[in-house]
């Protein structure tokens, strides 16, 4: 049995595995949670972020314009499925060199004592790791970009490793990056990133081809007694696009460029039709997941074809045992 290290929590969204699920992971039965119209001026809100705040839930999401332009937006819950978003974007206080906007998109949300940090794909001469936090989510203070462009994904642990805040991300290009791994850095303060190791990266071959494209960490790494749980995006080139997977890597607790597991099936992939049909179709991307240490219950919130957010649910028992049950040997 894994134990999470975290907070109890006893309001996540929750439904039970219905019986004969084959799968580590299932899906909320009344998906998607965020309908693309979400606020008036919304085409899409999808590849978004959520954590507990108060009584409730806090969250930052990512809502593509009419226009199709891409920002992002502070949002409250009290359930975590119905959601208030804001109408208008985060408007971000600091440095104007830095807090310029070019896009956003793609924000994560990591609580480290009594701050909530964002991250997210920020365009800066190309996209790289913007990085900002609040404590109330109404202000926000944005800090320099962690990263040189170009790069997406970036994705904070919840506490320090050893004396220093640590990061997994994906380097990438300008475009619609056919290649990516996952790298860990280190930072003693936010600002000054180093320490860059390779983490894991795609799988070449027949052994696992729906990650044989890219992989890029998903949601706030998972602390449990054997591990941290690294739930990633993986990608398959097809004669009709790319198509956006699950996976699921344990890595090692004070070390965690380590992997000491990682699933060689998915956990999680399009086959919804609120998953295959969209403005991208075949997309399910992980950006958050909600833990309740006492049960060990995981919410995962995903964007589905880059159009609309959904949840699905799991244990750390689960994912641990699919891993178990299904290793890619290479890891
Ligand atoms: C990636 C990012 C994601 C998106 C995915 C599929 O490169 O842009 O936001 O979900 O492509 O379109």
């Amino acid at each position: 049995m894994a134990k999470i290290i975290g907070n109890a929590l006893p309001n996540i969204p929750w439904q039970e595995k219905p019986a004969g699920t084959n799968s580590p992971v299932w899906r909320y039965s009344a998906n998607p949670i965020i309908p693309r119209d979400a606020i008036p001026n919304s085409n899409s809100v999808f590849n978004s972020a959520v954590i507990p705040f108060g009584e409730g839930f806090a969250g930052v999401f990512r809502c593509d314009s009419k226009s199709v332009s891409m920002d992002i937006f502070a949002g409250f819950s009290k359930d975590g499925i119905n959601w208030e978003i804001n109408h208008e974007p985060i408007q971000f206080e600091g440095d104007e060199y830095i807090t310029k906007r070019e896009y956003r998109y793609d924000p994560r949300v990591c609580q480290i004592g009594d701050r909530y940090y964002i991250t997210w794909c920020n365009g800066y001469h190309g996209p790289t790791i913007g990085l900002a936090y609040t404590t109330d989510f109404k202000t926000f203070h944005q800090l320099e970009n962690a990263f040189l462009p170009y790069n997406r994904n970036g994705v904070l642990f919840p506490r320090k490793i050893g004396d220093n805040y640590a990061m997994v991300s994906r380097p990438s290009d300008t475009g619609h990056t056919p290649f990516g791994d996952i790298f860990y850095s280190e930072s003693p303060d936010l600002t000054f990133w180093g320490k860059h190791r390779y983490v894991m990266g795609t799988i070449n071959g027949d052994a696992s081809a729906w990650q044989s494209k890219k992989i890029g960490p998903g949601p706030v790494p998972i602390e449990t007694d054997k591990g941290w749980l690294l739930i990633y995006h993986g990608v398959i080139n097809t004669c009709n696009g790319f198509v956006y997977r699950m996976g699921v890597a344990l890595l090692d607790k004070d070390q965690p460029w380590k992997v000491l597991g990682r699933s060689r099936n998915y956990i999680l992939g399009p086959q919804e039709l609120y998953e295959c049909v969209g403005d991208v179709p075949n997309v399910t991307f992980p950006c958050a997941a909600l833990t309740d240490a006492d049960t060990g219950r995981i919410a995962i919130y995903y964007g589905c074809a880059d159009t609309v957010t959904g949840i699905a649910f799991t244990t750390a028992d689960e994912l641990i045992e699919y891993m178990e049950k299904f290793p890619l040997e290479e890891a």
